[in-house]
């Protein structure tokens, strides 16, 4: 199944409807991008211990940064040219649900 996800970039229509169900995600330098703050470092970490088991489980992994409490993650998909497919948008979903509230 995600093989074929990976394969085709969403239309920016297909990328702009995804954007409406993930709050706090946007779509910056062809990637859905979303910075997250958490408590403090200890938090942080620990929110990105989740994602990347996710995303291993995914064979998807993100590209991002941490400073301190904060989580900034960008996600496209290089086996389909950098471009945003629905690969991505599952990620981000799966991250949604591990997000501080
Ligand atoms: N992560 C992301 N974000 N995009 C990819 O296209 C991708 C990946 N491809 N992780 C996977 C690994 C691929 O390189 C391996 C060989 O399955």
């Amino acid at each position: 199944m995600f093989r074929l996800m990976a394969t085709i970039p969403l239309s920016s229509a297909e990328i702009q409807q995804a954007l409406a169900q993930l709050p706090g995600w946007s779509f910056q330098r062809d990637a859905l991008e979303r910075t997250f703050t958490l408590a403090d470092f200890r938090a942080a970490l620990a929110f990105m211990v989740r994602v990347g088991f996710e995303a291993e489980a995914m064979d998807h992994h993100p590209e991002w940064t941490n400073v301190y409490n904060r989580v900034a993650i960008r996600l496209n998909t290089h086996d389909a040219g950098g471009t945003v497919t629905a690969k991505d948008v599952e990620l981000a979903r799966r991250i949604q649900r591990l997000a501080p509230t």
